[in-house]
């Protein structure tokens, strides 16, 4: 990875936390309904899974779900719209902060139900094979997902026909409330993965560089022809499992363990280690950040609901 790469890497993470924050703000002031699960910690894991990925790729996800569309270039204020339940949104309002999905950015679907993600995965691996393209689908879920049983369903028929999927698992460690000792008989969830005829890999999800260089590997093989991968990357949430959770399954001294390994604060003294860069030009990449942010904000706080009307085609069939 080059200068310009890596600082654009870290312009993709500064945006993901930065849009959250200023989430987390609106939603405490009431600017949004419904559920809203941040991804506030997480950000390597997703910035580096999706490094490698080509625009006609597939993505999938959870509904901790906004930062996979910024990183797959959607505009912010087109997702700040959506979590508003504005017209302009990406799914015009009607999805909402779990809901996101966009056609443009092959970011097929937040899913609410856990592991749901996964056998959309498999259906999607099932298409390219069909058409006989080079495309490959990055399928993210949580620890939590591991447990379902449609997860295990989807890994043994994407290796039994060696689809063309890469199964990120943000291992947060928690599954809302529940920590992974306690929810799973093999805690070792790449292990737990390894009987699906798939190559598994462990990786330091608080580390941008060595996520990018698991996927690159995973993404190519699937690319090849050679089948599947399973990615477990080890991470941590920084807020609780939604903003109305105050979290208090975990000690203050296990959050501040992980925060001082904040992924911002590496990423970017990786960069400066690397390409000796002077903080003047990480700063004016924060401001350009802080202005997204708040074009964002200006852009949905100006939109509108869709009228019933309007709204009335895309929860009827007949559209009437
Ligand atoms: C099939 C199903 N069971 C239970 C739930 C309730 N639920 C919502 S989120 C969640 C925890 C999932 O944890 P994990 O997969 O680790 O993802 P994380 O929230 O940590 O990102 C549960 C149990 C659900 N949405 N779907
Ligand atoms: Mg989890």
């Amino acid at each position: 990875m080059n200068r310009q790469e890596a600082l654009g890497a870290y312009r993709q993470m500064r945006l993901a936390r930065s849009f959250e924050l200023k989430v987390a703000e609106l939603y405490q002031k009431g600017r949004m309904g419904g559920f809203c699960h941040l991804y506030t910690g997480e950000e390597a894991v997703a910035a580096g899974a999706l490094w490698p990925l080509r625009k006609d790729d597939y993505v999938l996800g959870s509904y901790r779900d906004h930062v996979y569309l910024l990183l797959r270039g959607t505009d912010p204020g087109v997702v700040m719209a959506e979590l508003y339940g504005h017209s302009d949104g990406c799914c015009k309002g009607l999805g909402g902060s779990m809901h996101l999905c966009d056609r443009e950015a092959n970011f097929l679907g937040g899913y609410a139900i856990v592991a749901g993600e996964c056998p959309i995965a498999v259906g999607l691996g099932r298409a390219i094979r069909y058409r006989q393209t080079d495309q490959v689908v990055m399928c993210f879920f949580g620890d939590g997902a591991t447990n379902q049983g449609a997860y295990h369903e989807a890994l043994n028929m994407a290796g039994l026909w060696q689809l063309p999927i890469v199964f990120v698992c943000e291992n947060n460690q928690y599954a809302i409330g529940t920590s992974l000792q306690r929810s799973s008989a093999e805690p070792d969830l790449a292990k737990k993965a390894s009987g699906y005829g798939m190559e598994t890999h462990r990786v330091d999800g608080m580390d941008f560089f060595k996520m990018v260089a698991v996927t690159e590997r995973a993404v190519e093989r699937a690319r090849r022809g050679k089948g599947p991968s399973f990615v477990e990357a080890r991470c941590y949430r920084y807020r609780g499992h939604s903003m109305s959770d105050p979290a208090k399954y975990r000690s203050k001294e296990e959050v501040a363990f992980w925060k001082e390994r904040d992924v911002l604060v590496k990423i970017k003294a990786q960069i400066q280690h690397d390409f000796e860069v002077p903080d003047g030009e990480f700063e004016e990449i924060d401001g350009t950040v802080r202005g997204d942010v708040e074009r964002a904000v200006q852009m949905a706080e100006a939109g509108r609901e869709l009228t019933l009307d309007e709204a009335r085609p895309y929860v009827s069939q007949a559209g009437c």
